[in-house]
Order: structure tokens, then C-alpha cells, then sequence
């Protein structure tokens, strides 16, 4: 997702160096007394089991459906590789630089195509739902990939809450705009507030949720608290974090990555192996914490349950 690179590594090289860098981090963190040569599994299981960090405990459901039983990607990935550009660039920048964010109080402004607009607390969004636990793959546009167990509720049910008219057809999200807080909003690599949109249909599809924590904790700052999407068979990019806004629309949104470069993310944004980015293949990926890469799937893996969404589109020009 690089537009101007703020530093010289190659895509291709990000991955490989959050691999070694994360591996690094937890042998120094938790065990000055691990020899240097430890296998990599052992790393890995002995990281994993250190879940969450201490944030606030979250009550959910554990619901199987839609999640996926693959292995999940430790805690240490997660929280410490992070894109959320108001924190920087650099992969390593949102774990440090978000720390400082203020997220209470904390409200999202409803507007446009619905019945009930208005600005609501954060409170009054999350009193109705029951949390539940939803294990999903993330993938990146830029190749790599996770599997996340998030804590939230579907963004169908909030969503009727609102009652969107006929006439929505999109919806929008923008995250908060605070360059107090947000230092990379002083710098305009991206045309500040992100801004993300779904068709009305992908946002109420079941396996798109509002996750409000992850890992059986409240979400870290770096991973968009308080509130973020998670839409799981669509690059990482539409998983807007820290949302303040959610406007229903009749035209398509643009998103703050389609005005920066359109020819590289468009609004579909679905994980597709066949279709390339401009700059490099998307046929494979590298899920953070291992080392061999895997084959990328046809919508990340969710085909059975939304490929429907878009029968009869071109997915190469809808990209
Ligand atoms: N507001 C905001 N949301 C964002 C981003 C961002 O830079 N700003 N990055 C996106 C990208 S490119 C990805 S891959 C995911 C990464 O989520 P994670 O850091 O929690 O894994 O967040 C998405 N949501
Ligand atoms: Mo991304």
C-alpha cells in the first residue's frame, strides 16, 4: 500500500522482515533464556499462548459459525504489524505511536440515507448487541495475511437499527480525524480522514461484523479501537479502523485509497489471486509467523458465501 515510500524495503521484503523481526522481538521480550537456536514451531506455540496483553476482558460468545479452525496467528503479529496509517507508515509505528490515543469518550455520527440519524455514543451503539467470537482470516493487499479471533457483532444488526431508506445503496465509513493524536495526519500521505465504503449487500452480509475487540480483549489502539470493520474476504484495506461516521449513500463512496491511486484499489478491493495489482502478483501470501507462502484464495476463502454478491460483474475491472 505504499504510494510514496516513506522507506526503502520492498514490499516483497515486508513480510519477510515482520517474520524476523517479530520472532526477534518476542525472544528478547519473553525469554532473555531461549538458546538462539529454538525451532521456529516452539516460537510460535509459546507465543501464541501468551493471549492478550492485559486490555479489558471482554464477554462474548464463542459462535462457530464462520470461523475458521486454522491456526491462529499469535498475539505478538497481531497487535505489533500494524497498517494504520495515522500512526505511520512503518509496519512497527501503530503498536508505539497509538498508544497516546484517547478513545473515550468516544461517538459515531449517523447520517444521510436513514431514518435515524443522530450522534450516538459509543454506549448507545454497543448496549443492543451481544459479542461474539468470530475467527477469520485477514489478507492484506499487500501479501501477507492473519487469522484473527475478533470479538464483535454483525454490522447488519446495527445497521437496521439506523433504518437506511430506499434510496441507500452505500455506506461509508470514516475513521476519526486528530492530528493531535493521529501523528501521520500530519503528513499527507493519504487525503486524511480514511474514508471506506461498502455496497449496501456486503455490509449487511452475515460474515461482515463491527469487532470491537480481539484475542478476548478489548481492541488495542494500534488495531482501530474502539470500533472497526472487519469484512474478512476483502483486502485489509476496507477494514477501516477507529470509526467516527457511517453515512448511508445512493452513490458509491470513494475511498481515501481509490482517490489517492485508482488504478491500484479499487472499490471492491476482493481478494482475488487471479487478479494482479499493478505492482506485483497476488497469487500468494505469507500469513504472519510463518515462512513458506500459501496459495491466496478466490475471496480469501469465503467464495461459498459470497460469491453470489457479485455474479454477473467482471471482477477484473471491479477490482
Ligand atoms: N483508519 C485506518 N484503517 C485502516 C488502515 C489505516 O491505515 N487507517 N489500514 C488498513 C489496512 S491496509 C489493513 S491491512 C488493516 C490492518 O489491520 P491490523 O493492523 O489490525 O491488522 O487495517 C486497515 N484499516
Ligand atoms: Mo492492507
Amino acid at each position: 500500500m505504499l504510494i510514496k515510500k516513506p522507506f526503502a524495503v520492498k514490499p516483497s521484503e515486508i513480510t519477510d522482515r515482520s517474520v524476523y523481526m517479530n520472532r526477534r522481538k518476542f525472544m528478547q521480550t519473553t525469554s532473555g533464556f531461549f538458546l538462539a537456536g529454538i525451532s521456529s514451531l516452539v516460537t510460535a506455540k509459546t507465543s501464541e499462548q501468551q493471549q492478550g496483553a492485559g486490555l479489558a476482558k471482554l464477554d462474548y460468545q464463542a459462535t462457530a459459525a464462520y470461523s475458521t479452525d486454522e491456526e491462529k496467528t499469535p498475539y505478538q503479529h497481531v497487535t505489533q504489524y500494524n497498517n494504520f496509517y495515522e500512526f505511520g507508515t512503518d509496519k512497527y509505528s501503530p503498536a508505539h505511536e497509538a498508544q497516546s490515543l484517547t478513545t473515550r469518550p468516544w461517538s459515531v455520527t449517523v447520517e444521510g440515507e436513514v431514518a435515524k440519524p443522530g450522534t450516538y455514543t459509543l454506549e448507545d451503539i454497543l448496549k443492543p448487541h451481544a459479542l461474539e467470537e468470530r475467527i477469520y482470516r485477514l489478507r492484506c493487499v499487500e501479501r501477507w495475511s492473519m487469522v484473527i479471533p475478533w470479538i464483535g457483532f454483525p454490522l447488519a444488526d446495527l445497521i437496521k437499527r439506523f433504518e437506511p431508506t430506499s434510496r441507500a445503496k452505500y455506506v461509508e465509513f470514516t475513521t476519526l480525524h486528530r492530528p493531535e493524536e493521529m501523528p501521520g495526519q500530519k503528513r499527507r500521505v493519504l487525503d486524511w480522514p480514511y474514508v471506506e465504503g461498502l455496497r449496501m449487500d456486503e455490509a449487511m452480509h452475515p460474515l461482515t461484523i463491527m469487532a470491537v475487540g480481539l484475542y478476548g480483549e478489548v481492541l488495542p489502539n494500534q488495531n482501530g479501537a474502539p470500533m472497526r470493520l472487519v469484512v474478512p474476504w476483502k483486502y485489509g484495506f476496507k477494514s477501516i479502523k477507529s470509526i467516527v461516521k457511517i453515512r448511508f449513500t445512493e452513490q458509491q463512496p470513494v475511498s481515501a485509497w481509490t482517490r489517492t491511486a485508482p488504478h491500484e484499489y479499487g472499490f471492491y478491493a476482493n481478494v482475488n489471486p487471479g487478479v494482479d495489482h499493478p505492482r506485483w502478483s497476488q497469487a500468494r501470501e505469507r500469513r504472519l509467523g510463518e515462512f513458506l507462502k500459501r496459495k491466496t484464495l478466490l475471496f480469501n476463502g469465503y467464495a461459498d458465501e459470497v460469491a453470489s454478491l457479485y455474479t454477473g460483474m467482471d471482477l477484473s475491472k471491479n477490482y
